[in-house]
This record gives C-alpha cells, structure tokens and sequence, in this order.
C-alpha cells in the first residue's frame, strides 16, 4: 500500500546532489563515515571504492527518481528488455563518464592523496553473461537510457557469474566468481516486492464464483523472486533507467515445525533448495546441460517480470492495457517461457478468454535469435518440461493445436510440414522447441546482422518464413562507443574530440567526417602515436600483472573471444606453427615481429575447447624457448578476458582475427569494437563482417576463405585429408602437432584435436588453411607501408558509425517497438 502524506509533497525530495567537486567531496566522506562506519586509518581500498560509488549512485538516483515519476505520469510504451545474462562490466567509470564527474572526481581524490584510477580498478565487475549475447544486452541498455526510450531490462541476478579463468600448467582452471563478496554498491534491494513463482505440481478443471470454467493450477513448490535494481544512465542529461535482477528466496525463512522438532537440516533444505535458482549463471556456450535448473531459472525470471509489469500497470490502468504499455523483447529463446506465462496469467489470473490473451501477447513480443548452431537451438525434453510445468505445457500444446491447424489450412496434406513446424518435436525423445513457440508468438523476428538474418529466413526458421514473411527482418548488432572508445581508449577519444567536436559521440555517424583527414600527414603521425602508447600501456600492464612481455613494436595480432571450434583459434594457431616453421627453416618469411595474442574463456566440459587452450600455451612456450623465433614471433595468453580486460585490450590491437566458419558466427561484436579501435580486420565473410567490410571498404579489409553458400555445397562431399593431399606443408604440421612436438613427455596429447580435423574438420578448418595463410602474407606486406596502415586504421574507425548500438537500438525502437524517446526534465 502506498502512503500519500499531503506536506511531503514529492517538490521537497527532489534534491539535486551537487556535481562539482567540493560537494562530491562532501559525499565521499560523509558516505566513509555514515555508510561503511570507517574512518581514514583503518579504511581500505575497497572501502574508499564503495564510498565514492555511493557518492556516484546518489547522483544516479536523482534521475532515475526524476525518470520513474515522468514515466508513471505520462502514458508511454515502455520496453521490457528479457535477457537471461547481461554482462555489464564496471559501473564506476562509465557512470562518472556519463555524469560527468570524472574531472571533479580525480582532482577531489587527488587531494585527498588517492588515485580515480586505482579505485576504478578496485571494482569487481558483475559477470553475468557468458560472452556476446550477454555483452550485447548490456549495450543495449546503455543506448536506450542515452536514446531516453523508457525501458527496464529483466534478467537473474546470479549470485555467481561466469567462472574466473585461471591458468596453471598451461591449462584452464575454472573458478568461482565470488563478485558480491565485497558488496554491490550500485543496487538497490526492493523489499517491499517479492513475486510467488510456481513449479510443479498439477491442474484442475473448476468453475468459479460467476459459474465459468477455470484452470486451476496447484503448484508443489513456490519459489520467491525478490528485485534488485541497478541504474542505468546515458551520457548529457539523459533519463535513467535502470536493470532489474531477480534474486530468488524462500516463502518461509525456513520449515518452523521441522526446527522445533530438532530437524535443523530439514529445516534449512526447502530455503536452501529456493535460493538455488539465483545461484549460478550457466556456464555452458554450446552444449545443454544443468537441464532442470536452468528451466527453472528461465521460468523464475521471466514469471516475475511479467508479474512486476503487471503490478506496475495496475498501479494506473487495467490489464486491457497491457500491450499498449509494453513491448516485450525476447533476447533469445531464453525467456520465451514469458509467451505461456503471459498466456496464463491473462486466462487463468485475470480471466481473459483465449483469443483476447493471445491477442495481447502477440502484440507485445518480438524475439531475436543469435544462432544458427543446431546444437544450440533450445529444446526441452517433453518429460521433464511436464513434471516442473504442467500448467505452461497445456498452454503450449493449445498455442500449437490452433496453429498446426492454420498451417494445415495453408498447406493442405502437407503432414511433412506440420512435423517440421510443430511446437512439440515427436520424434525419438518428444521435446519443446522454444524457437518455434518464439516465432508463433512473435509480431517480430530478428536475426543480428544481414547475413545470419538471410540464412535464419532460408534454413532454421524457413517454414515460418514461408508463413509470415512480413515478421521478419534484421536488425544489426551494435557495440556502445560510450564504454568501448570513450571510456576505454581515451586518448584516441580525445584525439576524435579535437578533429570532430566535442559531442561527437552523440552522433556516431558523425564519425564518418574523419574520412576527410586520412590524407592529413600529421594527425596520421598523432594517431600511430596513439595506438603506441596504447600497446605500452598494455604491455606495462602485462608485464606487472602477469609477469608477460610484450613487445609494442610488433605487429599486435589478437583473437579475444569464447574459444569454441567454429570461431577457429585452430586455424590461427596454424598460422602461427607455420610462421614458426619457416623461422626454423631459415626463411626469412617477413620482417615484421608479430604477437599473437588470445583471450577467450573455453566452457568447463568442452573437451575441445580446453585443448586448444592448452594448445596456445605449448605453441607459446615452445616458441618463447626458441632464440630464433622469439624476437620475431610470440604467442600471448591473455587470461579470464571479462569486460574489464576487454577494455584494455581493443584499444591496442593493431589485427583484430574474426576468422570464424562462414555461416556459423551470427554477428560478432568484438570485430565492431577492435575496428572501432582502429585495429584491421582479417577475417571470413561471416556474420557482420560483412557488413563491416562493405562499410570499411574491401581494400582496407583482408578478406579470405569460403563463402557460407561455398561451404553449405561442399559440406556433404568435404573429406578433409583430401586437403593434405593439396597442400603437403599443412600435412608436416598436422604432422608434428599430432605426434608431440609441442607437448613433449605427453606426446599424444593434441591427438585429439588433430583427430577431429582429419576425420570429420566440422568448421573447414583444412579447407581454409591455405587462403588464410596467404592473405596473412598481405597482412604483413601492408603493415609494413605505415602510412597506408594508418590510413586504413583511420578509415576503419571512421566507418565505424553504423556500428553503434545507439543505431541498433533506433531500429528496433521504430521498427519493432514502436517507443518514442520521453524527455524527462533535469534541472
Ligand atoms: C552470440 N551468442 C553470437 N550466445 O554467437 C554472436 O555472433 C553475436 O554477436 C552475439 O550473440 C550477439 O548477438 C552468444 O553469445 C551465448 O552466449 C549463449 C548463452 C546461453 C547458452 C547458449 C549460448
């Protein structure tokens, strides 16, 4: 229940912290004494870091309040953003970016004999995502509080996020993310919210009270979602929005009478057994695993948001309204256990007929898909899905009746079609399969970049193509140019602000005006400058935090992503053994030194992954130990890349490798952040290399290997060691990698991995090798004329515009949301 006291009138509380320096400093203090209960000789680093973020987060308040009461006045469309893993990144800096602050914050730390820098490197960032869909979220986020479209995004706060990536002997060692363990200081606990989700149990006919027909689901077990909010603003005075994160709690703190009876673990397990849900992020990129937990995660989160957009609209306006006030954006199919949820809370909670339900729902969702990879298309066995949802797999199987029997009116006796279409998959283990509930449900369905949009039409998603053409469309991914050049690379932030303006990154397109500078001699001097003493600070950094030497005048060749076969390490890797291999022999292959740098976690169970992370480890030390190779060739292993390192990494690459299986890679964001950068691309024609090679210009882009249309025609006739046979060089390194050359005293050790190319090579490893190979030749070639390659890097950045997530989010915003940005007034 609300309070409406009459002399607080909400004038009085809207107090405006102050932004300048003295008054931060105020707070900073004031928050060291009153918040952390610390006093100067006994506080720590941490303790100086959470005051100062406190001190930040009052200033983030102040708009959100301002935010929330001009978005519950008016009667805008807001978007609820569904995303099973968001993967944020440190707030400090951005906030005081966005703010800002940062001046003020620097000079008021500096007198008081601290250092910004080092408190921002204090923060532990919130991991919750497993690499670019979680990262993609998050960006998103960012773009539409700086576009001020209303928007909460939805999601689970994990109590433990993705695993720390240690490094021992050469091998991934996975630990835990511990990262609430210090505090959070950026959320805020709603107590007074807590939404009642069910699972299992069973369903019943009854009639209520006006003599209709209701189901009546009785769940056996009842979980809480508690909310936990975290503001999100843009940069000037932009509106705030902000993330809400379940957390999951018990209805009862724990079983009273179990405890009174002297049964204390008893007592415990039901609480212990809720609070599971929330526990751990999932932490598996391509196979299924954890099955029952991570759908009842799915259903937990996804349950109480449409609960909590249902209590907020209820606050102003009747169920009838729902999709008039909200858009609903499936970030996968992760979340679309909301379409039956939605169903049931419409039919069975506010006694909505069938048709109306439906009607509200598929006015409200659009999905995006990020995947073509079969084994990553989500299914849930029929089992188990009927156990933990008995009342959600009725829904299901109604959703399908009606819509196989509109497939079956356009497509008479095509009995073919219907199994292909079909909700429920009959065949071997029955299963749900969520991309197609998604797309029935969908006004909207988007793939992330044209080419993955293309194929998503043409292969996964092609009878529903067939059905509804005009849901479908492609909306590119895009990167926030706020974190990933503002925040990140500020001096070559700084040198765009003095040749495009101050405000140039409030219209990224704007970036294209720099084209006009390339043949500038002297800001080409200025911006090699700036990628130098980018590389020695990264090379600094290296060198104190993880004893690694990096030499700032090679050629910084880097692949930092998830490793996983079809983005291709191997194939990099074969590079490098074939670099080496002409050093030993005497070829002076190039003079240009080059590092190779990786950075990518591999998930905990995937064999193959973890080898090839063994693999950059041999390859590196054996070439470390060699005084021929090592002044010419080095191979780097950047561990636990998170965003943090992400950071430090993009602004210094000289080579971004984005060299995946043409056809596999949906999007990519990591090839628009190193391009952004400044970096050149070698890459496939895949996801939105495409694009970001059309943009750049083919002559600034080192393009090689099979097309998707190229590899869909061999895929049934490829027979790897046919390659061999062509090419005997890559033969002698299949060779020597698979019989220990690199792995001495555990000679078969990469056998595996050599194994798999010779026998099936599932991502055309082998196939690729020799163009790749060759086009790296003309890599080394045209690094070695600098002014072409700065004038390349420059034009990279500049036709970078169109790869901002501020563009992405305008098109979804216009095209898929229909949400118009509301100006909220900020003194
Ligand atoms: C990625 N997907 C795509 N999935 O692979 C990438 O091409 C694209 O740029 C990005 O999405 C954003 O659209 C991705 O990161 C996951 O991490 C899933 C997490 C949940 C388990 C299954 C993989």
């Amino acid at each position: 229940m609300t309070l409406r006291p009459r002399a607080l009138e909400l004038e009085e509380l809207d107090l405006a912290p102050g932004l300048d320096a003295a008054s931060l400093r105020a707070d900073f203090l004031r928050k060291l004494y009153f918040e952390l209960a610390k006093f100067p000789a006994v506080a720590t680093r941490n303790d100086y870091y959470l005051s100062l973020a406190y001190a930040v987060r009052d200033r983030l308040l102040h708009r959100w309040v301002r935010s929330a009461r001009t978005y519950f006045e008016g009667r805008h469309r807001t978007v609820a953003y569904l995303s099973a893993e968001y993967l944020l990144g440190p707030q400090l800096g951005l906030n005081l970016m966005h703010l800002g602050l940062e001046t003020q914050a620097r000079s008021m730390l500096d007198t008081l004999g601290l250092s910004l820098d080092d408190l921002i490197e204090q923060e532990e960032e919130p991991g919750l995502g497993n690499g670019g869909l979680g990262r993609l979220a998050a960006c998103f986020m960012e773009s539409l509080a700086a576009l001020h479209l209303p928007a909460i995004g939805y999601g689970i706060r994990y109590e433990y996020g993705i695993f720390d990536q240690e490094i021992r002997d050469g091998r991934q060692i996975e630990r835990t993310d511990r990262w609430l363990r210090l505090g959070n200081p950026w959320e805020i606990r709603r107590y007074e919210i807590a939404c009642p989700v069910g699972f299992g149990g069973s369903t019943q006919r009854v009639q209520d009270s006006s003599g209709n027909w209701r189901m009546l689901w009785t769940p056996e077990r009842i979980v809480l979602g508690v909310p936990y909010d975290t503001p999100l603003v843009g940069p000037g005075k932009s509106n705030a929005n902000f993330l809400r994160l379940w957390g999951a709690a018990a209805p009862e703190e724990f079983d009273l009478e179990a405890f009174q009876a002297g049964d204390y673990r008893r007592a415990a397990d039901a609480k212990l057994q809720s609070e599971n849900i929330a526990k751990i992020l999932y932490p598996n990129d391509h196979t299924p695993a954890g099955k029952r937990l991570r759908l009842e995660q799915q259903m937990f989160f996804v349950s109480c948001s449409l609960q909590d957009l249902m209590r907020l609209l209820l606050q102003r306006g009747t169920i009838r309204d729902f999709a008039d006030k909200f858009a609903i954006q499936l970030n996968d199919t992760h979340p679309s256990l909301a379409i039956p949820e939605l169903m049931r809370l419409l039919l069975d909670q506010h006694g909505l007929g069938w048709d109306e339900s439906w009607g509200i729902t598929t006015r409200c969702f659009g999905y995006t898909n990020h995947t073509l990879l079969p084994e990553a298309l989500e299914v849930w066995p029929l089992p188990m899905f009927a156990r933990l949802l008995p009342r959600h797999l009725e829904i299901i199987y109604e959703i399908n009746r009606r819509f196989l029997e509109q497939v079956s009116a356009r497509f008479p006796g095509d009995s073919a079609r219907l199994r292909r279409c079909s909700l429920i998959d009959e065949q071997g283990e029955k299963s749900v399969r969520m991309a197609h509930l998604a797309s029935v449900a969908s006004h909207t369905i988007n793939g992330v970049s044209e080419l993955h949009s293309g194929l998503l039409r043409e292969t996964v998603l092609a009878d529903f193509a067939e059905l509804w053409p005009e849901r479908f469309t492609n909306v590119t991914n895009g990167v926030s140019f706020g974190r990933f050049l503002g925040l990140s690379n500020p001096r070559l932030h700084a040198l765009l602000r003095e040749v495009l303006g101050d405000r140039y990154l409030a219209d990224p397109a704007g970036l294209e005006r720099l084209a006009e500078h390339v043949g500038d001699a002297g800001l080409a001097e200025r911006w090699r400058a700036v990628k130098r003493s980018n590389k020695q600070d990264l090379a600094a950094w290296l060198q104190r935090t993880l004893g690694i030497r990096l030499d700032p005048d090679s050629l910084l060749d880097m692949q930092c992503k998830r490793i996983h076969e079809y983005k291709r390490q191997h194939l990099n890797l074969l590079h490098v053994l074939y670099l080496y291999q002409r050093i030993r022999a005497g070829i002076p292959a190039s003079s240009v030194p080059r590092t190779v740098l990786f950075a990518g976690k591999a998930a905990p169970d995937y064999f193959l992954a973890k080898l090839i992370v063994r693999l950059v480890h041999a390859v590196a030390t054996t070439i470390a130990a060699d005084p021929r190779a090592r002044e010419l060739l080095r191979v780097v292993f950047v561990p636990d890349f998170n965003v943090k390192s992400a950071q430090r990494l993009y602004p210094s690459a000289d080579l971004s490798e984005q060299i995946s299986t043409a056809g596999r890679e949906a999007s990519g964001t990591g090839n628009m952040k190193f391009a952004l950068n400044g970096a050149l691309t070698i890459g496939t024609l895949d996801g939105a290399n495409v694009e970001i090679r059309e943009a750049v210009g083919a002559e600034n882009f080192f393009r090689f290997g099979l097309t998707a249309q190229e590899i869909e025609q061999r895929a049934a006739s490829y027979e790897p060691r046919a390659e061999l046979a062509r090419d005997p060089e890559l033969g002698q390194l299949l060779h020597e990698l698979g019989s220990g050359a690199f792995s001495p005293g555990e000679p078969e050790l990469f056998a595996p991995l050599v194994r798999s190319l010779l026998d099936r090579d599932p991502f055309f490893v082998l196939a690729d090798f020799r163009a790749y190979v060759q086009c790296q030749e003309r890599v080394e070639r045209a690094y070695q004329d600098r002014s072409w390659w700065a004038a390349a890097s420059m034009r990279n950045t500049a036709a970078m515009g169109h790869f901002s997530s501020d563009r992405a989010i305008r098109e979804y915003a216009s095209r898929v949301w229909h949400v118009t940005p509301v100006d909220v007034s900020l003194p």
